[in-house]
């Protein structure tokens, strides 16, 4: 015991680090710009899958610092297209096994997923997504409240409240992850394969000839590659500007809050899309919340007093009995909206030019599946049949794949 302390007091029993330290080097066959779960999971794939490690990823700030960590942990396949209800699925089944795949523990927990009507409009398209979902083979159907009661019996489900609860999409897959672990997990099984994960390097530019990427400009000096993926947010269409493609975005903040931390009493996540609300209650008892996105576009990370007010108010309308419940602490991400709500993944007009942007809200959950499909096309050439719809051409080819209506809230 005593030698133990001693040597923990000394620092000699420190676990090794989950990453490395390496200079940059002159060139890499891959430059990641993103070391966020999207980044990440590429360059995993690309290690694990296709046997190509000589890559970079690179992060101006730590690695899931942008949204990987800072949205609600909340995992869905239930969706509106059936374009977008397979996608996520993938997305869904990786991070189901993921724990299994690193032995690490990211706290996947399968909760289910209650997405409250209070209208016959909504109602509606609840009916309309369980039957997308259910014919793409996804677990999704409508419930009336006494089945919501039943699992959610802290809900008010009476006639009461200003919106009355009439129904809800039941998604039983729905489950929540340690975020944090998902960015360490996928890091560690990159760097271990010989990637290298560049922290606090900023990409000043990208240079190209012939219509083709040749390097990426860095605040640590200059790489050599002929592949870059851009998979920021907040900041895809300042790196799409360095090689001049114009991408549909406009990015806008989104502001989240933990509560202190409650006895277990919220199995399920609930999401609210009249009232603006989306909670589940994580394994430290803290209730996770977050709200619609803001309404301007903005950089800012700031939390708003309106905010927390609304956020509030419109959890006390669902669970009343939370009245004394306080407000751990708020913050923002950056969500980079496209017109129809979808992402833009795949190939660009440059050669060696590659997008994993314009996720909105949604781009936590899809970090794996689109990480791997990614991979893939970099690796190949050939683009998934998977990440097919959401290509950036789609905006001129009139193809659009209109996701607004699987939105957690109304944006
Ligand atoms: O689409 O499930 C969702 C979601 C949760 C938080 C933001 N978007």
């Amino acid at each position: 015991m005593a030698l133990r302390l001693l040597r923990h007091g000394l620092g000699l029993d420190r676990p090794a680090p989950m990453w490395r330290h390496h200079d940059l080097a002159p060139s890499y066959d891959v430059v990641i710009i993103g070391g966020g779960v999207h980044g990440l999971a590429c360059a995993y794939y690309l290690a694990q899958d296709h046997g190509i490690t000589n890559v970079a990823v690179l992060d101006k700030s730590y690695i899931g610092a942008g949204g990987s960590g800072r949205n609600t942990t909340i995992l869905r396949s239930n969706y509106l297209t059936p374009e977008g209800v397979v996608f996520y699925d993938e997305s869904l089944k990786l991070y189901s096994q993921m724990a299994e795949e690193f032995d690490f523990n990211v706290l996947f927990s399968r909760r289910g997923h209650l997405t409250l009507a209070h209208t016959d409009g909504a109602v509606r398209t609840m009916r309309r997504r369980a039957e997308v979902n259910r014919l793409q083979g996804v677990e999704s159907w409508l419930i009336g409240p006494n089945e919501i009661k039943r699992l959610c019996p802290a809900l008010d489900v009476s006639e009461h409240p200003r919106y009355p609860i009439l129904a809800a999409l039941y998604h039983p897959p729905g489950s929540i992850i340690r975020h944090d672990a998902v960015v360490w997990g996928y890091a560690a099984q990159a760097d271990r394969r010989g990637v290298h994960i560049h922290q606090h390097t900023t990409v000043t530019g990208i240079r190209t000839a012939n219509g083709r990427v040749t390097g990426v400009e860095t605040t640590r000096g200059f790489i050599k590659t002929g592949a870059v993926l851009n998979a920021t947010a907040g900041w895809a269409t300042t790196i799409a500007d360095m090689v001049g493609v114009r991408l549909p975005i406009v990015t806008y903040p989104l502001q989240a809050c933990v509560s202190e931390p409650l006895k277990p009493f919220l199995d399920v996540i609930v999401v609210s899309g009249s009232l603006h609300v989306y909670v589940s209650q994580s394994d430290r008892g803290e209730l996770v919340m977050g709200a619609a996105v803001d309404p301007f576009a903005s950089y800012s990370l700031r939390g708003s007093l309106a905010f927390a007010e609304g956020i509030a108010g419109h959890m006390l309308e669902l669970f009343p009995a939370l009245r004394h419940v306080r407000m751990l602490r708020q913050w923002a991400g950056l969500c980079d909206m496209t017109p129809d709500y979808s992402p833009i993944m795949g190939l660009t007009p440059v050669e060696g030019f590659f997008l994993d942007v314009g996720w909105g809200t949604y781009g936590f959950k899809a970090g794996p599946i689109s990480g791997r499909c990614l991979a893939e096309l970099i690796a190949t050439g050939h683009t998934p049949p998977l990440i097919f719809p959401f290509r950036l051409a789609r905006f001129y080819e009139r193809d659009l794949v209109g996701e607004k209506g699987a939105a957690s809230v109304g944006h």
